[in-house]
């Protein structure tokens, strides 16, 4: 019988590390998922893993229990997707972010080359690098231009990931995924905030909801479809930067209007109200990329429109909260 692949996730508990860890499975690997001790654990999106997954204990800031998590879990491949991954919390906690988000990057490229077999790396790289966007939409060759200090650190993680692939000769991809959601998504990022608070306004449990700018533009995806490249990068003949992109942006306005009619609800902007303490002292006006490579190189698209993710979304915050 040929041996099951193997595979260490970094941020097991987040969403996409959650997803992609169902998708694995399914796949047929062996699951590792390498998860931070906080006081109180929490399991919300990776609870169904138990019992078929290894959870191993880790931290990004903490260059031996890295080394330590590659030596129980012995992967073939390592997806790097923990971070302090909120962008608005990057201006409170810049070296925190800076720690976690870019030298976890580097952390565990020097945890792969001290273990010494043959490891795959993913790094979660992120729109949020193209930033100001001198280019639209932005491509496997757009100049960057972060505009936070998330922006910044992985920007970081971006490069050196790339200068250990050249330097080392190590299998090393960039994914630069541009926003994806779903239904596990954290509740402060605005798509989940806005798909909890339309449920609880439509079951009487709240009044409103107070966001920050409501003009800024995403290209949303939806997770489980973006999890799927990363799968693909990593099975490709050779190491290359890939980005993941619908090549449709939306603005915050356009997301609150199918929200808000999937529960009946056409007059939102009296449930919507604006708050300074959610403004960005640097905003990313607009982001959409150009994922023709990943089509043409990796057969990868985007199968989930904006409309059906925004649908499952608040759909699946009303049975919860139902
Ligand atoms: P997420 O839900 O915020 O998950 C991030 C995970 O990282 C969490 O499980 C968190 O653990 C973990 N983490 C935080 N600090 C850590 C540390 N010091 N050591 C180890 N783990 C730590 O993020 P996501 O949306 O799934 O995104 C996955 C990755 O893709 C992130 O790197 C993100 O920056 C990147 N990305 C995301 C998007 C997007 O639109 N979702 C787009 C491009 C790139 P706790 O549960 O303990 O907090
Ligand atoms: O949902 P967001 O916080 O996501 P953001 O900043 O685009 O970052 C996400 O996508 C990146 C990829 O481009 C990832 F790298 C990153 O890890 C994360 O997953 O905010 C989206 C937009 C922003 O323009 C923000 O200013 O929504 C605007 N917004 C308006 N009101 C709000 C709010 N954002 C949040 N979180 N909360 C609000 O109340």
């Amino acid at each position: 019988m040929e041996d099951k692949k193997r595979a260490l996730i970094t941020g097991i508990n987040g969403m996409d590390g959650s997803h992609l860890a169902d998708f694995l499975l399914v796949m047929g690997y062996e699951v590792y998922g390498m998860e931070r001790r906080t006081s109180s654990p929490n399991r919300t999106n990776t609870k169904h893993l138990e019992g078929k997954i290894t959870f191993v204990n880790g931290d990004l800031t903490d260059q031996n229990s890295l080394v330590r998590c590659l030596k129980e879990s012995n992967p073939d491949e390592v997806y790097n997707l923990g971070a302090q991954s909120f962008v608005g919390e990057s201006w409170n906690t810049p070296e925190q972010t800076s720690d976690v988000s870019g030298l976890g990057c580097l952390r565990m490229l020097e945890a792969i080359r001290e273990y010494g077999k043959n490891v795959k790396y993913y790094q979660a790289s992120t729109s949020e690098m193209f930033g100001r966007m001198v280019e639209n939409p932005a491509n496997e060759n757009t100049p960057f231009y972060p505009r936070s200090p998330y922006g910044v650190a992985k920007l970081y993680g971006h490069w050196i990931t790339k200068n250990y692939r050249e330097s080392y000769d190590m299998f090393n991809v960039s994914g630069i995924l541009f926003n994806h959601e779903s239904e596990r998504r954290g509740i402060e990022f605005v798509t989940r905030k806005i798909t909890d608070g339309v449920a609880r306004i439509k079951l009487g449990m709240r009044d409103d909801i107070t966001l920050g700018n409501l003009d800024s533009r995403r290209d949303w995806g939806y997770s489980p479809d973006y999890i799927y490249s990363m799968w693909l990068m990593m099975q490709h003949d050779k190491p290359e930067d890939f980005v993941i992109a619908t090549g449709k942006a939306h603005s915050i306005r356009e997301f609150l209007d199918i929200a808000f009619n999937v529960v009946g609800i056409s007059d939102w902007e009296k449930y919507v109200k604006q708050d300074p303490r959610f403004m960005r002292p640097a905003e990313v006006d607009v982001l959409r990329g150009d994922s023709t490579k990943a089509r043409e190189v990796l057969g990868w698209e985007p199968e989930t429109s904006f409309e059906d993710m925004v649908t499952n979304m608040v759909q699946n915050d009303m049975e919860l909260l139902g």
